[in-house]
C-alpha cells in the first residue's frame, strides 16, 4: 500500500501520563492572605497554596517509569554503591570528564570548586553571574568579572546566542588582572541570569583558544548544557544533522571541569556533581567532599537518587524529549509576544522571563517591580513565578551598596515533563491579565533582608 506522506505535524511529548498529582485553585481572598502573610515573597509561599507552581525547573521534574523503577535499585551501602558507578559511566558516556564527585546538589560542587581554585584578590571572568555560584566565589576570597555580550543585557535583543563571551572583554580582564590571578573562566550554558540564553560552539572554541594560551582552565556550569546544545542544533550552521547527544559531547569537551546541579537537564528531584578531567583537581575534591557532603561514591546522595540520575541523563539528551521540552516554553512564549507582553527574545531554554522594567515602567528598580509583579500573577491565578533582578543580585560584598542589573524579570520557569499546554494557556491569560492592569500595580519596599541570598527569604510589604 502507498500511503500519503505528512506535511504538516505538531511536536506531541513523547510519553504518556501513567499518575497524577491533584492540584487545588485557591479564591482570590486567600491568596491576597497568603501573599501578605508570605512577607510578598513567593518563595515563603505554602506550595499547597499554589496552582500552578513555575517558582523553578530545579528538582520539579516527572521522573519516568524507568527512573521510579531504578529508585528500587538503590544500593545503599555506605561505600562503593553499584548506582554511583552507574552514575560515573553516564557522566562520562555523555558529558565526556574522566572523573566524577557526586555531591548533594550544584552548589555543592560549586562550595569545592571554589574551595579549592580560587585564592583571595583572585578573579573569575564569566558569562553573567549566577546567585550561588557568585556567593562560592566571593565567599573563596574572589571577585566575580562579567565579560558576557553587550547583547544579553537587552532583553529586547534577538541575538541567538546572548549567552556568548565577549572575546574582548575577556582579553581586556586577562591583562588588567594578569592570568596568574585568574584560577578558571566560568562559562555556563545555557544562561540562566540572562533568561535561559544559549552560548554558541563557536564562542566556546574561542574562549577555549584563548584560555590555552595563557594556561587558564575552563570550568563549565554545565546545568542546562543539554538545552544549550539543543539550540546549538536548531540554530547554528552546521549543527542540524546532529544529534544532541553529540552536540553536548562536544560542547562539554572544550572545557576541564564541570559543576552540575543535576536537579535540572537530568531530570530528576535531587543531586549534582563535580567532574573533572584534571587528575590533580579530583584528588582534592575527592578528599573535600568528606569534609562538607559524604563520602565520595555518594556525596550526600542515596544509591537510589544517584541511580534516577543516571537514567534520567540518558532520557535527557533525547532528541525528541528535548524539542518537547523546549517546545512547551515556546509554546507559551509565543502567546505572549503574539499578546505584545515584553518578554525577554528570543525565548529562553528553561522558562519564559518577562521584562518587569518595560512591564511597569511608572516603579522604580528601588522599589522591585519584578518583585512586584510576581505578587500581583500569584493574585490574579496562583501561578508562582520568580524573581531575577535587583532583589536577587543583591548587595556589593565590599561596598554595601545595591546591585541594579540591567535585567529586572520575572521568571516563568517550566518544570520538566509536568505540566500540559493546557496548564501554559492559562499561565498567558493570567499574564495577559495582570499586564491589562499594570497602570495600578505598586512597588514594594524591603523590610528584612538576610545576609546571604536575600532573595530567598527576604519580606516585603506594599509602598503606599
Ligand atoms: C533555579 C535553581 C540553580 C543553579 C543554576 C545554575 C545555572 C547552579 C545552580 C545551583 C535554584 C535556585 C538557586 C538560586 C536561586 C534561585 C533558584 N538554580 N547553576 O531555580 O544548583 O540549586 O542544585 O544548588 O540554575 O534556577 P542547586
Amino acid at each position: 500500500m502507498s500511503y500519503p506522506k505528512p506535511s504538516r505535524r505538531s511536536w506531541a511529548e513523547p510519553w504518556k501520563i501513567k499518575m497524577v498529582e491533584p492540584i487545588r485553585m485557591t479564591t482570590p481572598a486567600q491568596r491576597e492572605r497568603f501573599m501578605a502573610e508570605a512577607g510578598y515573597n513567593t518563595f515563603l509561599l505554602r506550595s499547597a497554596h499554589v496552582y500552578i507552581d513555575l517558582l523553578t525547573d530545579s528538582g520539579t521534574n516527572a521522573m519516568s517509569d524507568r527512573q521510579w523503577a531504578g529508585l528500587m535499585l538503590g544500593d545503599e551501602a555506605y561505600a562503593g554503591s553499584q548506582n554511583f558507578y552507574n552514575l560515573w559511566e553516564a557522566v562520562t558516556q555523555y558529558y565526556g570528564y574522566k572523573y566524577l564527585v557526586p555531591t548533594h546538589q550544584g552548589r555543592g560542587a560549586e562550595h569545592i570548586l571554589s574551595q579549592i581554585m580560587i585564592h583571595p584578590g583572585d578573579i573569575i571572568p564569566g558569562n553573567m553571574y549566577f546567585t550561588t555560584t557568585r556567593l562560592h566565589q566571593e565567599l573563596a576570597g574572589g571577585t566575580f568579572v562579567d565579560v558576557i555580550i553587550d547583547e544579553a543585557h537587552d532583553p529586547a535583543n534577538p541575538h541567538p546566542f546572548k549567552g556568548n563571551v565577549d572575546l574582548a572583554k575577556l582579553r581586556r580582564v586577562i591583562n588588567e588582572a594578569g592570568p596568574r590571578k585568574i584560577p578558571y573562566v566560568s562559562i555556563a550554558g545555557t544562561v540562566n541570569m540572562a533568561g535561559g540564553q544559549p552560548q554558541a560552539m563557536e564562542n566556546l572554541r574561542a574562549v577555549r583558544e584563548l584560555c590555552k594560551r595563557f594556561e587558564i582552565p575552563l570550568v563549565l556550569d554545565a546545568t542546562r548544557a543539554v538545552e544549550n546544545a539543543y539550540f546549538i542544533q536548531q540554530r547554528e550552521p552546521g549543527y542540524q544533522a546532529k544529534k544532541v547527544a553529540e552536540i553536548l559531547k562536544e560542547y562539554c569537551s572544550y572545557t576541564d571541569t564541570c559543576t552540575m546541579s543535576a536537579k535540572k537537564d537530568a531530570l530528576v528531584n535531587i543531586g549534582g556533581w563535580l567532574a573533572t578531567n584534571d587528575e590533580g583537581l579530583y584528588e582534592e575534591a575527592r578528599n573535600l567532599v568528606v569534609v562538607y557532603e559524604g563520602l565520595h561514591t555518594y556525596g550526600g546522595l542515596a544509591g537510589r537518587d544517584m541511580e534516577a540520575i543516571a537514567r534520567g541523563i540518558v532520557e535527557s539528551v533525547d532528541d525528541d524529549h528535548i524539542r518537547t521540552r523546549i517546545g512547551q516554553v515556546e509554546y507559551l512564549g509565543n502567546h505572549l509576544i503574539d499578546w505584545g507582553i515584553p518578554i525577554v527574545k528570543p525565548i529562553g531554554g528553561h522558562g519564559v522571563f518577562l521584562d518587569a522594567k518595560a512591564f511597569y515602567p511608572h516603579i522604580p528598580q528601588a522599589q522591585f517591580p519584578a518583585q512586584a509583579l510576581t505578587c500581583y500573577l500569584y493574585a490574579d491565578s496562583g501561578v508562582r513565578t520568580m524573581e531575577r533582578g535587583a532583589v536577587s543580585a543583591g548587595r556589593d560584598p565590599k561596598t554595601g551598596e545595591e546591585r541594579f542589573p540591567s535585567l529586572e524579570l520575572v521568571r516563568v520557569t517550566i518544570p520538566r515533563r509536568v505540566y500540559t499546554q493546557a496548564h501554559m494557556d492559562v499561565v498567558a491569560e493570567s499574564i495577559l491579565e495582570v499586564y491589562e492592569h499594570r497602570d495600578q500595580a505598586r512597588g514594594l519596599k524591603m523590610i528584612y533582608e538576610p545576609k546571604y541570598l536575600r532573595f530567598f527569604q527576604a519580606r516585603f510589604e506594599p509602598v503606599t
